[in-house]
């Protein structure tokens, strides 16, 4: 078979192991794996818009931009340029991943009608396009206030800016985008409202104190409306392009302010050290700050938003969740963006990794583990890590897929080349 033969077919996975089989060989080890597939399918996934448009939004804008610390790289061709083709594009690619879908909307994504509405001017109305779709599909909406982007970042700084007028902006733009959540929430049901800001600096930091000073004052006054519908959270990171020596909202610094105020932590799984994952934080965190949002992404070196895959990483963190025995706590979102490759691809390879990552998990033979570590037995503990890999995963995820009515193998790489030839090629 060619690579072309390949696009071209609809090859399903189904039928190499029979799902009863695998069935039987779960419950040896106590598993059951009719329950673990329906609590994956059942776990609401948050998919974040931006990967349709490489984090452009769709605002009218007057002054040209750098992004503030995102860059998304790529020119593959396809890009959406209106709500209605990220809608379209979205529609498409959510038939493509199995299980229960939100949607995750940033507040630069409003649809102004053409008008310029800057950010501190933001309304539910601006958004109701994207609420109506929500609800005709069935999804939740979540929601993110746009603080890079835009020349009110002064000197890579918002929330934290020593400028009063700067500050004052962002406040109110926070402001509204809690407002505008606690609109959705009214409407979908209770969602986030999160917020991540690129301040910092890029070399030799001279002052790390007074932004972070400025930044709990903001925070507070953003937060001081009780929104009873609205989870807020705070997103922590290391560095960004552009501010590689110093971040004002680390993630000591949300962690922090998260435990204090009562609000929730976003992890980022890009946002840390290279070699640190946050599955060890799950257990470190949820006692002190609950619920907490999740960021499930994929650092490459310097970039902080590969697209998710079923690497160790993720299963790290999906194990964590689920043996925590909090996996009600966690809330589950995207966050990727590869404009080198078929956007709709990349967000269906993103999508399924997370929910597979999330059936692994649930299939963890978890009890007898837990029995070996207390009964001092480290050698069935290990052996029974490494069994993992000998059961029949894929039989029970196609089921999964097939249950989720999605498709099983990679038939849906066909319907992407469907998709591309006679939509995107269009664009
Ligand atoms: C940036 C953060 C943040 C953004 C989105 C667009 O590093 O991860 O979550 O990716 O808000
Ligand atoms: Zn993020």
């Amino acid at each position: 078979m060619t690579l072309d033969d390949l696009l071209a077919s609809e090859l399903e996975g189904h039928g190499r192991m029979s799902y009863d089989d695998a069935y039987d060989r779960y419950a040896e080890l106590g598993v059951d794996a009719d329950a673990a597939i329906d609590r994956a399918l059942a776990t609401p996934l948050s998919v974040h818009c931006w990967q349709a448009d490489d984090v452009v939004g769709l605002e009218a804008r007057d002054e040209a931009t750098d992004g503030g610390g995102i860059q998304a790289t790529g020119n593959y061709p396809g890009r959406a340029r209106s709500g209605d083709e990220i809608r379209a594009d979205f529609e498409k690619a959510a038939t493509l991943i199995p299980g229960t879908l939100r949607f995750n909307l940033h507040a630069f994504y409003a649809e102004t009608g053409g008008e310029v509405v800057d950010r501190d001017e933001l309304r539910p109305e601006h958004f109701s396009a994207w609420i109506d779709w929500c609800d005709e599909q069935g999804w939740g909406l979540d929601f993110n206030p746009t603080c890079f982007a835009h020349p009110m970042v002064r000197d890579s700084l918002t929330l934290s800016s020593e400028d009063a007028e700067t500050r004052r902006f962002w406040i109110d733009h926070c402001i509204a985008s809690r407002r505008i959540a606690e609109a959705i929430a009214q409407r979908l049901g209770p969602g986030t409202c999160n917020i991540w800001i690129p301040d910092g600096r890029k070399d030799a930091t001279a002052d790390r104190m007074g932004p972070r000073a400025r930044l709990i004052e903001a925070l507070d006054e953003v937060l001081a409306e009780d929104l009873p519908d609205v989870i807020d959270t705070v997103e922590s990171k290391l560095f960004g392009i552009g501010v590689e020596d110093y971040t004002v909202g680390s993630h000591e610094f949300y962690l922090g302010y998260a435990a204090t105020r009562g609000c929730a932590l976003c992890m980022d799984m890009g946002h840390y050290h290279p070699t640190e994952g946050i599955a060890d934080k799950i257990s470190a965190v949820l006692p002190f700050a609950s619920p907490i949002l999740l960021h499930l992404s994929r650092g490459v070196r310097w970039d902080s938003d590969h697209v998710a895959r079923f690497n160790d990483d993720l299963r790290a963190v999906c194990d964590e969740a689920v043996r925590s025995g909090h996996f009600d706590e966690i809330i589950w979102a995207t966050d990727f963006f590869d404009a080198s490759i078929n956007r709709l691809a990349a967000w269906t390879i993103g999508e399924r990794s997370v929910r597979k990552a999330l059936l692994w998990a649930m299939l963890e033979p978890h009890a007898l583990a837990v029995e070996a570590e207390y009964a001092g037995n480290g050698h069935a503990k290990l052996a029974l890590a490494e069994l993992r890999a000998e059961l029949p995963f894929g039989a029970v995820w196609e089921e999964l897929c097939a249950r989720g009515d999605a498709p099983t193998g990679l038939a849906w790489l066909a319907e992407i080349e469907r998709y591309e030839r006679e939509v995107l090629s269009g664009r």
